[in-house]
């Protein structure tokens, strides 16, 4: 390391934000909607000595996963959030979430500038993002999530494609309808592999959801995640108890509160760790640490994140209470061509860890983001002069 960035004040000058929308190679379906591309906002933060950072707004464009949506972040960036960065003075990334904290929720948008600032952070001290936030591994298992398909035959020829490619484990969304069936079809196919699923908050607590949920009881699932409401942590402590299979909670985690209550209640054994969730590098961080001290296993959750979200996943994956494979896998599986370079690549069901490159280690391209641009916005301090 050629200095200690960690006892400079840093403070952000300018901030551009680009809203880019990629195309997926593959709709993808939950229980709640279907999409073939993504829209999300990029953000790039530079200091007064010409020091810059990026990071991304993975929040879904329609409010169907979480309250927020790509234009609310983008509105509470423009009006909040990069105002009160940009009137701040921090020495750690750690400590930009209390400039944003009189912001109540908005944890998606809050998520990309606070990202930026950790890769500006990392960039400066001439370290890894994985080394900044105190990782230790140099890959981390891959796997994936795959969609709601047409028909049970088009998701096995799916679940047999990423197979092959060397994927650690599958995840399976689900529905009421959608259940059963497609994921007794996909044990029965894939005896050996590591299978779990998720709801997306799709059942309702009661008999008829209990009786499908005790049918996927019996498929040696790892998890199944969040069936029931967000809010509902009783009912997902209700059926924690009457099930063999861990729960995991998704959308029911936001924050330190929730996740305090989630493990006190009993509500899950698993937990899915989302950056854009929790609000950032440092809760994810955060919350990494607290399932660690109770004993519960993470995994790193994900957004169909382009390569910048997908660098902070994998590096906040190399915290060492991930031990288990999460929705990190490489770029390609969602899109034909990302915007950094090099690519978030899975090489036999593992991505590896870049320690050997400073901040988030894969550098946007200006062309595809020019290619994938919708929407630009440039903000700077009144203090300084434009990097
Ligand atoms: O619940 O994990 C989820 C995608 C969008 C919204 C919610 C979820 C997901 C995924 C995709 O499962 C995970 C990924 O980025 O591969
Ligand atoms: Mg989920």
């Amino acid at each position: 390391m050629s200095f200690d960035a960690g006892d400079r004040a840093i403070s952000v000058v300018r901030v551009d934000l680009y809203r880019a929308r990629l195309e997926l190679v593959h709709e993808f379906e939950t229980s709640s909607h279907r999409k073939g591309h993504i829209e999300h906002i990029l953000v790039r933060v530079a200091d007064a000595d010409g020091g810059t950072g990026w990071g991304e707004v993975a929040c879904p464009s329609d409010p169907y996963y979480c309250e927020e949506n790509v234009d609310t972040c983008w509105l509470m960036l423009k009006r909040y959030l990069v105002p009160a960065l940009l009137d701040a003075a921090w020495t750690h990334p750690q400590q930009v979430g209390e400039h944003m904290s009189r912001v109540r929720g908005n944890r998606f948008a809050k998520a990309g500038l606070e990202m930026a600032c950790w890769d500006l952070h990392a960039r400066r001290a001439g370290i890894s993002l994985a080394e900044a936030l105190g990782g230790t591994a140099s890959r981390v298992p891959a796997g994936v999530s795959l969609g709601i398909e047409p028909t049970v035959e088009r998701l096995l020829e799916t679940v047999e494609r990423h197979a092959r490619q060397g994927y650690r484990r599958v995840k399976l969304k689900i529905r009421p309808g959608w259940d059963v069936e497609p994921v007794r079809a996909v044990r029965s196919h894939f005896p050996q592999l590591a299978l779990q699923v998720d709801a997306n908050c799709a059942y309702r607590p009661g008999e008829e959801s209990l009786s499908v949920l005790r049918r996927l009881d019996r498929l040696g699932l790892s998890m199944i995640e969040q069936p029931f409401a967000a809010g509902d942590l009783l009912a997902h402590r209700d059926l924690q108890r009457a099930l063999d299979t861990p729960v995991c909670l998704d959308e029911s985690i936001v924050d330190a509160d929730s996740a305090a209550l989630a493990l006190a209640l009993g509500a899950c054994r698993v937990v899915n760790i989302k950056v854009s969730r929790l609000g950032g590098l440092g809760p994810a961080r955060a919350l990494h640490d607290l399932c660690r001290e109770r004993g519960i296993p993470v995994w790193c959750g994900g957004m169909h994140e382009f390569g910048i979200g997908r660098a902070a996943n994998v590096a906040i994956a190399s915290l060492p209470g991930f031990t288990l494979p999460g929705d990190v896998s490489g770029s390609d599986k969602y899109y034909a061509r990302d915007l950094v370079q090099p690519p978030v690549a899975a090489h036999g069901g593992e991505v590896p860890v870049p320690w050997d490159r400073p901040g988030l280690g894969h550098e946007i391209v200006s062309e595809r983001l020019e290619e994938a641009l919708m929407l630009t916005e440039t903000m700077t301090a009144r203090s300084a002069a434009p990097a």
